[in-house]
């Protein structure tokens, strides 16, 4: 039974080798080991096979023997012994020369070092021939009998090619590892990460999102609050300072109407506001509340009667008399004959003045203090909406905090089932790989146990 049909049975579809075998030596070596020397000698001396150096052969193809040179000038080296590996993969029958024999005293010792290295390295290196040559050497002719002999008898073995078969479907199972499962499971572990990764950095960024536009309503709202009461304000005390008395009387209705309209129209602005932050971050918005800011406007202060007021009646009193005694002296001196008519015209401006002055400055007193009021009320007003703002902003706040957690966890419970999904995956994909490599492993110990039961003898020279 051949090799083929022992694997064929322990798994299925196997691909065979995929290299082609050519009647050939390769004579390989490390560099200026004396290579080209010994490819020349072999020629002379073997007519009747072809030898070839290593860039002779083309990718893919595989030799029947293979020489590997290595110089007595000193052992060989880990790369060496790694050329050795890639130059035989394929190929089970390796010969190993010790060139340069002539001018190196120690290349026994040299040659021993060589076999044991390479023995250590790996078990099929054990059987390597090791024989000494001087195939280019300075003085005489070439030493290459040992060699010419070994090389013979391993081409004239007639388990060659059958071990050759071997070999090459060892390194094919060897080399077989499923490389295609092997990154679809690190792709898959990569796509797990960065699924993770991206939750977290997209929980993260919202919620910073949401600070920052929490923060930003916040300040714009309170500065509009207060730019509103600011207007208002001045707009009231122009209001008043151009005020008749006659006017007074609805200037308290006036004022209510103005904080109504102030505080109604910033609770509309805040419910517009709100609503497109909570748009803009996709999250719920809460309705708005109904009751906007308290707006308590109580009574304007008018008809006071302070002591002010007497007093400013009592200055307004002493003024009209001293115009009317001005006026009445004034007509007994330089006109006697109109002095009664004098006094009593005197009386009557002196009486009007009086009035006058008394209401004048009893209107501008009015303003004064209803001015006062005005900055009161309105004072109060910034602080009722501000206040009602920052309620406002925080209690949609807390909702949006809210409907942000309630969509991380529905988020978490998808993100979840993903990463479920792709650890199933995972695992059958290892699950997979393990089965590949089991079903391999038997495959090589398939090829060995055959390699022990043909094992040639071993020849020694
Ligand atoms: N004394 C002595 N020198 C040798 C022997 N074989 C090769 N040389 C010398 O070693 C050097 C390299 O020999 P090559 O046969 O060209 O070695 P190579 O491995 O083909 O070298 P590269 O292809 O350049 O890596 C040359 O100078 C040879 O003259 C030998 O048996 N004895
Ligand atoms: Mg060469």
């Amino acid at each position: 039974m051949t090799i083929d049909s022992v694997l064929a049975r322990i798994e299925a579809g196997l691909e065979p080798p995929s290299i082609t075998r050519r009647e050939v030596v390769l004579v390989a070596g490390p560099w200026l080991a004396g290579a080209t020397g010994v490819v020349a000698a072999l020629r002379h001396r073997l007519p009747e096979f072809t030898v070839l150096e290593v860039g002779e052969l083309a990718a893919g193809e595989a030799p029947t023997a293979v020489v590997f040179v290595a110089s007595a000038t000193a052992p060989l080296t880990e790369s060496d012994c790694a050329l050795v590996d890639v130059v035989s993969a394929d190929t089970d029958a390796v010969l190993g020369v010790v060139t340069k024999i002539d001018v190196h005293r120690t290349w026994r010792e040299v040659l021993d070092a060589d076999r044991a290295l390479l023995a250590s390295r790996a078990a099929r290196y054990g059987q390597v021939v090791w024989v000494g040559a001087a195939a280019a050497p300075d003085l005489g002719a070439p030493v290459i009998d040992d060699l010419v002999t070994s090389l013979s008898a391993m081409l004239a073995d007639d388990t060659l090619g059958r071990r050759n078969r071997l070999r090459a479907w060892e390194n094919r199972l060897m080399a077989a590892d499923d490389a295609d499962g092997v990154a679809g499971v690190a792709a898959l572990r990569d796509q797990r990460a960065a699924l993770l990764r991206r939750f977290r950095l997209d929980k993260s960024e919202r919620n910073i999102a949401m600070r920052s536009q929490v923060q930003q309503a916040r300040v714009q709202l309170s500065y509009l609050a207060r730019a509103r009461c600011a207007s208002v304000r001045a707009e009231l005390q122009h209001s008043v300072a151009t005020m008749t008395r006659r006017e007074f009387g609805d200037f308290t209705q006036e004022v209510h109407r103005r904080a109504v309209e102030v505080s109604g129209g910033l609770q509309q602005e805040t419910a517009r506001h709100l609503a497109e932050v909570g748009q803009q971050l996709g999250l719920a918005v809460e309705p708005a509340l109904d009751s906007g800011p308290v707006v308590q406007v109580g009574a304007a202060p008018l008809r006071s009667r302070s002591a002010e007021t007497r007093l400013m009646m009592l200055l307004g009193a002493g003024f009209g008399l001293g115009v009317a005694l001005t006026l009445s002296r004034l007509f007994a001196d330089l006109a006697p004959r109109w002095a009664v008519g004098g006094a009593l015209g005197g009386a009557a401006v002196g009486l009007a003045a009086a009035l006058w002055v008394v209401g004048i400055r009893g209107l501008l007193h009015e303003r004064a203090v209803l001015d006062r009021w005005v900055v009161e009320v309105t004072g109060g007003l910034r602080i009722a909406v501000e206040e009602w703002v920052a309620t406002r902003v925080l209690a949609a706040e807390a909702s949006w905090g809210r409907a942000a957690a309630e969509r991380d966890a529905v988020d978490g419970v998808d993100m979840e089932e993903t990463v479920a999904r792709i650890d199933a995956g995972i695992r059958a994909q290892t699950v997979r790989l393990a089965r590949a490599a089991a079903a391999r492993e038997r495959a090589v110990a398939a090829v060995r146990d055959e390699f022990d039961r043909g094992k040639p003898p071993i020849v020694a020279f």
